[in-house]
């Protein structure tokens, strides 16, 4: 399954190319299959219908736990570090870990959770989330992790939609400086959700916490009537390869965020084969992904990645900043860490504090480094490169998305030649395609277009949860027979693919994907606000900011305060990571004579790009856009 030089990477890629079938199931050979697959792909992207491994039986908790116990038991699965950097660390071995995770699925199962049943995870970076993420897996529970930035309503939308009965969570949250009360949110999320019947609650920073007689149990006390019951086993529930593992949830250009679904087979197998390739990781290497479990990086590259290939993985509690910009640093030094698989706008967050930070670190124990998120520019890459990777650790910088369920444009580390800000190759098993407007195929090299993919990949997503429509309008509709990913993409000479950002109406804040339309639906919850239209603009640290046009007719207190109140309800609507950077009030949008509102114009001014704002003529009232760029906010 790995591939170790680039002739090797060429020979694989053709393969996968000619005879996809067999190249697939010889990587899928090298998992633990309870019953192995009568067809390895049926597909079509009209209706989408996708399925990988049909008739195959596996859980996808015995190729991260059961089958590395013979040989394997005492290594280290997780190392997990504080956000303090004096409280002690932890490290489970495989042994220790898989006992949790059948305790907990255990617990799950004395608490009512069955197969199928949807589990809403709201926690901070403790290992005990990745047991409970193992745990619902475990017994065939179907698990929705919500980062811990979203608010309460957030969380509720997500709730409702998967129609979850069972949350887990803890009591508070430490994160930098700051003591997050985690069960208080999900008190008030809970408000709105009369299918949850049950909440466990982890003791985490002991914070008080409202405890609700017949719907909340502590973790603690269900894991010692676990350990009284004396019945330390959970078999693994038999899943077929198609049953959904998780559901995840991610913005879009409209509506609210859609619940992406994976599936227990292809995801396992793809998530295992690209975590593989992509670091090269070797038997007893520590991998560090700095990301967090609730998106889709922590998914994919801190648990089951890593884990199915009996990986040391470590999990970070804090934030790079704390107790200072040295932290990662510290991390590495005292964990002997290999790889560390990063992103930019953290890297361009550490470089603002400059060099003291990093200067008697001990990063020799480094070999890989990688890059997720957003597109990485070349002065992050070379900071990275020069100051952590002393110019003798390859970079990784991987193109992929929360639909794709694991990388899929990306040097192969040490092994493909790497060129800063590209993600250079699709992997094996991975057919990208450049389209114009018209969805017609832009062939050649040194081209721009929209980037999809024309053949299935085991991670591709099966459906959006509820709502296969969406789905299919999404990502199968806009060109025909193909996966539209919304990015736009350069293939420059050397055929190395550049990704050069959303063409959508998606904003990347801190590597964080966010929808304008939903920050506009939160801003226009605001009592006194009658419109608002949200672009992004170019941020030094986040990669993108968000900019708001404000249309407030009757201003009631101070422009500042008003301000402070939109902040507030975004925060409240959608969570902190949703804030608005930039407010600026003006008395109507640009909007064509049919009512849309010319958002091309917006994000010229919001960029200070005031020069051409390219043809006005057919708006409504063209005097809005001069005092929109008077008024623009630097
Ligand atoms: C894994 C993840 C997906 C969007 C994607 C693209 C951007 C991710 C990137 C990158 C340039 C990279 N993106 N990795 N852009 N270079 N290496 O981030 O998933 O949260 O779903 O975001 O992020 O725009 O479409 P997700």
């Amino acid at each position: 399954m790995k591939i170790t030089s680039f002739e090797q990477y060429e020979q694989a890629y053709k393969q996968s190319v000619e005879q996809p079938e067999q190249f697939w199931a010889d990587v899928a050979d090298n998992f633990t299959w309870k019953k192995k697959w009568d067809n390895v792909l049926q597909w079509n992207f009209k209706d989408p219908d996708v399925k990988w491994f049909s008739g195959a039986k596996l859980n996808i908790t015995e190729n991260c736990l059961d089958r590395h116990l013979e040989k394997n038991a005492d290594t280290p699965a997780i190392i997990w570090e504080p956000n303090d950097p004096t409280e002690d660390f932890r490290i489970l071995t495989y042994k220790q870990l898989h006992d949790k995770v059948c305790q907990f699925a255990n617990v799950l199962k004395n608490n009512g959770a069955k197969k199928g049943d949807r589990i809403c995870i709201y926690m901070p970076m403790v290992p005990e989330l990745a047991i409970a993420v193992l745990a619902c897996a475990r017994i065939g529970a179907i698990h929705s992790v919500v980062f811990g930035g979203f608010s309460a309503q957030s969380i509720a939308d997500r709730i409702k939609d998967a129609d979850c009965n069972i949350v887990i969570t803890s009591d508070g949250a430490y994160r930098g400086n700051k003591d997050i009360q985690m069960k208080n949110v999900i008190d008030d999320a809970l408000v709105q959700c009369p299918s949850v019947k049950r909440t466990i609650v982890l003791t985490r920073s002991r914070t008080a916490v409202s405890m609700i007689k017949g719907r909340d149990v502590w973790w603690e006390d269900e894991i010692k009537k676990v350990e009284t019951q004396g019945n330390p086993e959970c078999p693994a529930e038999e899943m077929d390869a198609e049953d959904m593992l998780f559901i995840l949830y991610t913005s879009g250009s409209t509506g609210k965020p859609k619940g992406v679904v994976h599936t227990c087979g292809g995801y396992m197998v793809y998530a295992g084969y690209t975590f593989a390739n992509v670091f090269q990781y070797n038997p007893g290497e520590v991998y560090f992904c700095t990301a967090d479990i609730g998106w889709i990086t922590g998914h994919s590259y801190i648990v089951y990645g890593p884990l199915s290939q009996g990986a040391t993985t470590l999990m970070f509690e804090g934030v790079p900043t704390y107790p200072d910009a040295g932290r990662l640093w510290d991390i590495v030094a005292k964990h002997n860490v290999n790889i560390l698989y990063t992103a930019p706008t953290a890297i361009r967050s550490l470089m603002g504090f400059g060099l003291d930070y990093v200067k008697d670190k001990d990063l020799s124990t480094l070999k890989k480094l990688g890059s997720v998120g957003e597109p990485i520019n070349e002065e992050a890459w070379h900071w990275l490169d020069d100051h952590i990777g002393h110019n003798k650790c390859p970079i990784v910088d991987t193109w992929w998305q929360t639909e794709t369920g694991g990388i899929m444009i990306t040097p192969i580390a040490g092994v493909t030649p790497t060129k800063p800000g590209y993600a250079t190759l699709p992997l094996p098993g991975i057919q990208p395609v450049l389209v114009d407007e018209n969805g017609k195929e832009i062939e050649g090299n040194g081209v721009n277009g929209n980037l999809c993919i024309k053949f299935p990949w085991p991670g591709i997503l099966r459906t959006t949860y509820g709502d296969h429509e969406r789905c299919r309008t999404t990502y199968f509709a806009t060109y025909d027979n193909l996966y539209f990913t919304g990015d736009g993409c350069l293939r420059d000479d050397d055929g190395y693919y550049r990704i050069t950002g959303r063409v959508d109406d998606v904003l990347n804040v801190s590597g964080h994907r966010i929808g304008t339309a939903e920050v506009e639906n939160a801003i226009n919850m605001h009592s006194s606000v009658v419109e608002s239209a949200v672009v992004g603009y170019p941020h030094d640290i986040k990669g993108q900011g968000v900019y708001a046009y404000v249309v407030i007719p009757d201003m009631h207190d101070s422009p500042d305060l008003t301000r402070k109140d939109i902040i507030m309800t975004v925060s409240r609507i959608i969570g902190p990571i949703a804030k608005p950077d930039k407010i600026q009030f003006v008395s109507g949008l640009p909007k064509t004579r049919s009512g849309k509102i010319m958002r091309r114009i917006l994000r010229k001014i919001a960029e200070g790009d005031t020069s051409n704002l390219g043809d006005t003529s057919t708006l409504l009232d063209p005097a809005v856009v001069e005092e929109i760029k008077q008024g623009a906010l630097k």
